[in-house]
């Protein structure tokens, strides 16, 4: 099995040396896409034995959807270049891979952090993030903003990767699962840092959020739209307790009694959709299969 180590770099000068050392050490191919650095990466990446390239737009999205096209290996590994995941734990990720269990490994970073390794803010907000991920697609995967992964070639050629920043790592997960792959996660270990962190955490942490709703279109159409429809119950729900709650005490309110109607009326109409674009979506991915039957009997 031909493996590639795939590392996106931008000003990395202080970790990158050390993680493509310890990956041609081990025996490894090492592709560092660099983003424009302005300071030594490419040539301390260079001089340690790694092929570079710099990538034609910008982001880490973009850098590592280059990697995936330029590439033919039967795995990439994909790690950050800031010395924070251990190039001696890539058999963790390689493993199930290699055992067949799995087509796309992500390292889970929960089981064993050292201290300070993540901020606090950071730890609190992959904790929301992963909580809605595991609410709106239903898979229990608990570290999907780990950067430490292992993709099969039949995944990485064929997910499409549109996000160019930090939702890359949301939208490779999701297009494995859309597309039918196997996900698992591994216990690894994350360190803290060299130098400085390119993630912005409010910023970031909002478009990764939005990502992770706006990727669930993809993965289930339905229940995207269950999920609206549930939040219109939700606020159906609340209104209504307090028309009820307020009657009972001799007071009505008109308009709000009909605004919760409105609420849980729209909710059930979400819901109907939902049901209805579930039946379009399966129907759809059932003809699609048996057309491929018949395609590969013929
Ligand atoms: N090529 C490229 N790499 C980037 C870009 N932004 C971040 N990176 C790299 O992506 C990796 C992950 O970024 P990092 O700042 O460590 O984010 P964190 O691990 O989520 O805190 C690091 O190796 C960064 O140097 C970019 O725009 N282009
Ligand atoms: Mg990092």
């Amino acid at each position: 099995m031909k493996v590639t180590v795939v590392v996106p770099t931008l000003n990395e000068e202080k970790g990158i040396g050390g993680v493509v050392r310890d990956f041609k050490n081990l025996g490894y191919e090492v592709l560092v896409v660099d983003g424009g650095s302005r300071d030594r990466t490419r040539e301390i990446a260079e001089k340690n034995g790694a092929r570079v390239i710099i990538q034609s737009g910008k982001g880490k999205g973009q850098a590592i959807a280059e990697a995936f096209s330029a590439l033919d290996s039967d795995v990439i590994v994909l790690v950050d270049g800031d010395g924070s995941y251990p190039a001696e734990e890539v058999h963790k990720v390689l493993e199930p891979i290699e055992k067949d269990l799995a087509d796309h490994v992500i390292g889970n970073r929960f089981h064993s952090y050292e201290k300070g390794a993540f901020t606090r803010l950071n730890l609190l907000g992959n904790k929301i993030l992963n909580f809605f991920f595991r609410f709106a697609y239903g898979i229990s995967l608990s570290d999907v903003l780990s950067g430490y992964r292992a993709l099969k070639r039949e995944v990485y050629k064929n997910v499409e990767i549109k996000k160019s920043g930090f939702e890359v790592e949301v939208e490779l997960t999701v297009e494995t699962l859309a597309k039918g792959f196997r996900v698992s996660e591994v216990p690894i270990s994350y360190r803290k840092r060299e130098g400085k962190t390119k993630l912005r955490p409010i910023r970031d942490g909002f478009r990764i959020g939005k990502a992770i709703y706006e990727l669930l279109r993809r993965y289930s159409p339905a229940r995207y739209i269950y999920i609206l429809g549930a939040i219109f119950i939700f606020l159906g729900l609340i209104t209504g307790l307090y028309v009820l709650y307020a009657w009972f005490k001799g007071i009505t309110h008109i308009l709000l009694a009909m605004l919760t109607t409105l609420f849980i009326l729209m909710g059930v109409q979400f819901f109907v959709f939902g049901l209805m674009t579930h039946l379009l979506f399966r129907t759809t991915i059932e003809l699609r299969r048996e057309i491929k039957d018949l395609i590969r009997k013929r």
